[in-house]
């Protein structure tokens, strides 16, 4: 949990620019190794504190024990600038992958992170587990440039919940109304990759503070659990639309956990995975739970382990199976695995990891494999760090090692898989007041191989030359590649959202497949938003010899043909400040290019009114002080929306 004091029991119940690639070139003249773009030379731009950092040359930092060796050495050859790699005794990139930290840090911490369709990570902080900070903080991180840009917000959305809409937006679910004790902040905000900015959407009817945010078949986003504003569990299951807002309260007839781990199955339930013993199933049609499904094998809570939903696969069936692993305190390696499919689900024993985990990450690779990495044997101990990371197949159910980490990662650690196969780990947060600022990279062992002479090289990579920016589901696509003849795999996996050891938004659909014609593929998108539900996801080949491609976002959507609407605002005209009491008059319009404009959703945070429906709601008063972001959404009459809505600040001063 959040506080320095370490609660630990979640458990619900009774209680600017870079320059051009840099490029390692071998004298010998046998490869030219172009490093991923997150070694480039960085410039981190902080607007907060107007600080520029410049830093020319990445450090390259592989893994713990003692054995340093210089990049030079690893691949053969001598390069300057200090750049060292670091390799556990025994282990070599082609096994066990390779660690790096960047050269650059991350200029707030951490606490939720999630991969845009845009290709950059959004990096969502609030206060930064510190209750003395009254600035709110969140920033984008450009892995292509090295670029990160810090922005604050209105309000404290410090260990919020997150999930991204159908439309690639990511919507902010709660945060921190207060310290010691917590309470849960009710509101909601939006965040559009097109424009980095955040806009308040409708408030819901209870804080949330650790609350998980799970999207449904049709795109819908399930909010429960977290902490009141009043610091109480919150019971409640409310739904998140566009169109409509909020839903009403469905109250469960348990109380669930903090960051409940949730999963979307196949069938359109919502599956209870930990970390508690008894497992239970949520029905969004009838808003009904199922309760004790099942009970797992570990007898106790997994407090900060992690679960996932292993890869759906269209020839395995699309078998839903969940894999839990670590947590507890002290920890425990064990993992186990229930099969959802099967008409009485039971969690059975797998192999456990190397190591004890609490505080633990888990992060599904375009393969299909999950790295588990990160935690610790004793909670936000980091002298006992788990810092080797295990790699678990889920068609053998073995472990492998995958290599060490330099960085203990603890609690309010992040991993995310990036578009580039690479893993991104960041923060860590065991006592208030500091975090880990050193960002590592993760380089699975997908990308290296040995050349004739046994010299490890970047592994040949597919290449998806093009696909379709948006496909409808069942549809067949093309996707052209040179390497057509060499593809095993075509995966679909939704880019991630990490916080507290859970990533409320990933998952891999492997899509069907065939050959087209020549350097050509034909696949299949998935059936329905069950397996897939809409919204961005990385789109990767994978070869023969197990090398994943550099992923292509393709937006996967109920209406492919439909080009959403565009709305404007037309009053006011620009941002205005206001007096407290008086009253602005708005009026929009918008355009559809192959429909008609069926619907308008107005937000006016604070206002009187706080919402609209009409096309030109009129004078809205606004009574408070403060800064609020009004916004307007158009819909069509395909039921799509302005990916983008247009927005106006209101400034209301004395
Ligand atoms: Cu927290």
């Amino acid at each position: 949990m959040c506080p320095g004091k370490n609660i630990l029991d979640m458990s619900g119940g009774d209680d600017a620019q870079s320059s051009s690639s840099h490029t390692i070139w071998d004298p010998a003249g046998m490869f030219n190794l172009s490093l991923p773009p997150v070694f480039q030379t960085v410039l981190v731009v902080n607007l907060r504190k107007e600080e520029f950092m410049k830093s020319p040359i990445p450090s390259l930092k592989c893994a713990g024990g003692n054995a340093f060796v210089t990049l030079g050495t690893l691949f053969g050859l001598t390069i300057g600038g200090g750049a060292a790699v670091h390799n556990a005794a025994g282990q070599s990139p082609v096994t066990n992958g390779m660690w790096n930290t960047l050269s650059y840090t991350m200029p707030i911490n951490p606490i939720h992170c999630s991969v845009m369709h845009t290709g950059k990570v959004l990096v969502v902080a609030g206060s930064e587990n510190d209750p003395d900070e009254k600035e709110y903080r969140a920033a984008v991180w450009d892995p292509g440039t090295g670029t990160i840009v810090v922005q604050d917000l209105l309000w404290d959305v410090f260990c919020n919940g997150m999930a991204a809409l159908p439309d690639g937006r990511w919507v902010i679910v709660g945060g921190n109304e207060q310290y010691d004790p917590f309470h849960g902040e009710p509101r909601a905000t939006v965040f559009d990759p097109a424009t980095e900015k955040f806009n308040e959407v409708e408030s819901m009817a209870h804080g949330r503070w650790y609350a998980t945010v799970t999207e449904l078949s049709d795109g819908s986003l399930m909010a429960f659990s977290g902490l009141t504003e009043t610091g109480e569990f919150n019971k409640s299951v409310e739904i998140y639309a566009l169109a409509t807002g909020w839903s009403a309260e469905y109250v469960a007839p348990w109380t669930s956990p903090l960051y409940p781990r949730l999963h979307l199955l196949p069938d359109g339930n919502v599956f209870y995975a930990a970390e508690g013993t008894s497992s239970n199933l949520f029905n969004p049609t009838t808003k009904s739970w199922t309760m004790n499904v099942a009970h797992t094998v570990y007898n106790k809570n997994r407090t900060y382990g992690s679960t996932v939903l292993l890869p759906l696969r269209p020839e395995t069936g699309y078998i839903p199976k969940v894999l839990s692993m670590g947590g507890d305190d002290p920890a425990t390696a064990t993992a186990e695995i229930i099969d959802l499919s099967a008409s009485t689900p039971t969690w059975r024993s797998t192999a456990p990891m190397s190591l004890p985990r609490i505080q633990m990450n888990a992060v599904i690779l375009p393969t299909g494999k999950v790295l588990a990495l990160g935690g610790s044997a004793i909670n936000e101990d980091p002298n006992t760090a788990s810092l080797a990371a295990d790699l678990f197949d889920p068609v053998g159910e073995t472990w492998a090692p995958a290599g060490v980490g330099e960085y203990p990662r603890l609690y309010h650690s992040v991993a995310l898989l990036l578009p580039d196969a690479t893993v991104w780990v960041a923060g860590s947060n065991p006592v208030r007041g500091s975090y880990e600022e050193h960002m590592e990279i993760y380089s699975p062992a997908y990308l290296f191989t040995v050349d004739g002479s046994a010299k490890v090289i970047p592994a040949p990579r597919p290449t998806i030359t093009s696909a379709p920016t948006e496909v409808g589901y069942g549809a067949k696509f093309n996707i052209r590649t040179p390497n057509s003849t060499d593809v095993s795999s075509v995966v679909f996996v939704k880019p991630g959202s990490s916080t507290h050891s859970f990533d409320m938004e990933q998952r891999l659909v492997s899509l069907a497949f065939q050959p087209g014609a020549t350097g050509t593929l034909k696949a299949s998108a998935p059936p329905n938003g069950s397996m897939a539900p809409p919204g961005y996801y990385m789109l990767f080949l994978i070869n023969q010899a197990g090398v994943p491609s550099t992923a292509k976002f393709v937006h996967l959507t109920s209406v492919p043909k439909d080009r959403p609407p565009e709305g404007e605002i037309t009053s006011p005209a620009q941002d205005l400040t206001i007096g407290v009491g008086q009253s602005v008059d708005f009026a929009g319009r918008a355009k559809d290019r192959d429909g008609v404009v069926t619907g308008y959703s107005w937000i006016f945070p604070s206002g009187t009114p706080s919402k609209s429906s009409v096309r030109s709601p009129g004078l809205v008063r606004f009574k408070e002080l403060g800064t609020y972001v009004v916004s307007m959404t158009a819909f069509d009459d395909a039921g799509a929306n302005d990916p983008s809505p247009p927005t106006r600040t209101i400034v209301v001063e004395p």
